[in-house]
C-alpha cells in the first residue's frame, strides 16, 4: 500500500519534465571506484557513459549519499608533467558517442565523504541529465590503488 503510494508520487514528480531528456538512452558501463583511507580525502569514481539514442544528451550533475559535494572533474597534465583538476561543467555526449571517465581525465569527484569507501562494498550514484532525466547506478568499490575495473 505504502509502496504503491510512493510509486504514484514518483510518477507525479516525474510529470513536469519532458521525456526527451534522453537519459533513457544513456548506458553506463564499467563503473568503479577506489577504496579510500578514511574520509579525510575525497574519493573518485570512474565509468563510461554511452549515448545509444539519436539526440545529444548532457550530463549536468551527480549525487550520492556517501559524499556531500560530488562534482564532475577533469584532470589535465601540463607540459611540465604537473597534474591539476578542475570542475568539468556539463558533459555533452553526441548520439552514438561515448565519454570515458577514467584516471587522469574526467572523473566523478566525491568530496566531503560521509563514510569511508571500503573495498568490496558499493554505493549508489545518481547521474542527472539536462531536462531532469536521471540514471542511478551502483558503483563497486575496488581495492586501494586499483587502476581500473580489472584491478
Ligand atoms: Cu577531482
Amino acid at each position: 500500500m505504502i509502496l504503491a503510494a510512493l510509486a504514484a508520487l514518483n510518477v507525479a514528480l516525474a510529470g513536469p519534465w519532458p521525456a526527451l531528456a534522453g537519459s533513457e538512452d544513456v548506458v553506463v558501463e564499467g563503473a568503479w571506484a577506489r577504496a579510500s583511507v578514511g574520509t579525510s580525502r575525497p574519493g573518485a569514481a570512474y565509468m563510461t557513459l554511452r549515448n545509444t539514442g539519436n539526440e545529444a544528451v548532457t550530463l549536468t550533475g551527480i549525487m550520492t549519499p556517501i559524499a556531500m559535494m560530488p562534482e564532475i572533474h577533469r584532470s589535465t597534465t601540463n607540459d611540465k608533467g604537473v597534474s591539476t583538476m578542475a570542475p568539468a561543467g556539463e558533459i555533452t555526449i553526441a548520439p552514438g558517442e561515448s565519454v570515458a571517465m577514467a584516471p587522469g581525465g574526467l572523473h566523478a569527484m566525491l568530496m566531503r565523504l560521509q563514510e569511508p569507501m571500503n573495498e568490496g562494498e558499493s554505493f549508489p550514484l545518481t547521474l542527472t541529465f539536462s531536462g531532469g532525466g536521471k540514471v542511478i547506478i551502483e558503483v563497486p568499490i575496488l581495492k586501494l590503488g586499483a587502476r581500473g575495473p580489472e584491478g
